[in-house]
């Protein structure tokens, strides 16, 4: 099923004075946004030369049409490129998923020669439109408007009142505004970009499915992001780990992403105060690995049951407390944490050169550090 829409729109463009007729030539509007589209094609003027200029005339009119034309002055033989953008595009009725052609508007282009305007000749403009979802009037719609390219359903609306009907929509892409510093997206990089015609009060529940796309962090620490006024704001209400589903609540609509904290970058040093970091994988003993802190990064919020060194665990004291202790161990004045990791070889993960250390702080953001190392029998 092809995703899009195609709606055909008519241009006349001045071809008389030209001699000629462009048959083959169109204009294909394609979406920018999610109300607005914009397109441009080549004509070449065979035997006429002087300053261009251009306008349209609408006799069917469903938004704001804008043409321009270049260049301003053109000699025969070369070629001018005629554009048409769209605004407020409203569609005049639901088109089912599915449709492959509308023709809903008549949309004249004239191109004038040297003040001599004459029409002749049609041109064809072929227009993508995103599907629509019929909103309509009442307390506590729910929408799911499809995805403008595949019309996949992953985001979900309930408006809390509508007070006058309109079409819900939405366009996924990798590109938009700049991530929140400290967090990143994940795997593709998404953005829903959602609008709608209706008229709301009160607020949008939104639940966005994020099965599609992977992350490195647990889910529970997955946050919703609203772009307002320029800004990203995190309206994350909850997250359903089950049926990969983040919630959120918001009062306006616009794009929307799904973000993970970043990964923080610590400095540790394995076996703390000695170099090179020998390790001998016997399957005897503890491998000691110091935390460095800083003064952005405290130790004291690290998340200690959180911590693996390159998959070993930290061992656990006769009073069932993890082996760790607080001091500076490089002398900086910074608090250093340091953590006594059980030497298992089945659970090794580390390299030949290097091993890392992971953990969380108790606010659910994740660090890692990389140490060198050197495996001795
Ligand atoms: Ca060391
Ligand atoms: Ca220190």
């Amino acid at each position: 099923m092809n995703g899009r829409v195609a709606v055909v729109l008519s241009v006349l463009i001045l071809t008389s004075a030209f001699g000629q007729n462009w048959p083959d030539y169109k204009i294909e509007l394609n979406q920018v946004s999610a109300w607005e589209f914009s397109g441009c094609g080549n004509f070449v003027m065979t035997d006429f030369s002087g300053p261009l200029s251009c306008w349209i005339v609408l006799s069917q009119p469903v938004g704001n049409f804008v043409a321009s034309v270049s260049p301003a002055v053109i000699g025969a033989g070369e070629t001018f490129t005629a554009c048409v953008r769209l605004q407020d595009f409203s569609c005049p009725e639901y088109i089912p998923p599915g449709t492959q052609a509308v023709h809903v508007a008549n949309l004249r282009i004239s191109v004038q020669v040297s003040g001599e305007p004459q029409l002749a000749g049609q041109i064809p403009v072929f227009m993508d439109i995103p599907y629509f979802a019929p909103t309509s009037v009442g307390t506590d719609i729910s929408v799911s408007p499809p995805e403008s390219s595949t019309g996949a359903m992953p985001v979900n609306l309930m408006f809390e009142e509508v007070t006058a009907a309109g079409m819900t929509s939405l366009i996924m892409s990798g590109a938009g505004p700049e991530t929140p510093e400290g967090f990143s997206l994940g795997e593709p990089p998404m953005y829903f970009d959602i609008s709608s015609t209706a008229t709301y009060e009160g607020s949008i529940h939104i639940q966005i499915s994020y099965s599609d796309m992977s992350f490195s962090v647990p889910p529970e620490q997955l946050r919703l992001f609203h772009w307002e006024t320029g800004q990203w704001v995190d309206r994350t209400e909850s997250v359903d780990t089950v049926g990969e589903i983040i919630h959120g609540r918001v009062d306006s609509l616009s794009p929307f992403a799904v973000f993970e904290p970043a990964i923080i970058h610590v400095d540790i040093d394995i076996k703390p105060g000695s170099h090179p970091n020998s390790i001998n994988l016997d399957g005897h003993g503890v491998i000691p690995v110091a935390i460095l802190g800083s003064a952005e990064f405290l130790v004291e919020r690290i998340d200690v049951d959180a911590l693996r060194f390159a998959g070993l665990h930290i061992r656990v004291k006769g009073n069932g407390k993890p082996q760790c202790s607080i001091k500076d161990v490089n002398g900086d004045g910074h608090d250093d944490l340091v953590c006594q990791f059980v030497d298992i070889p089945e659970d090794w993960t580390g390299g030949e050169t290097e091993a890392t250390l992971t953990g969380n702080l108790q606010d659910g953001r994740a660090f890692a550090g990389t140490d060198s190392i050197r495996i001795v029998p």
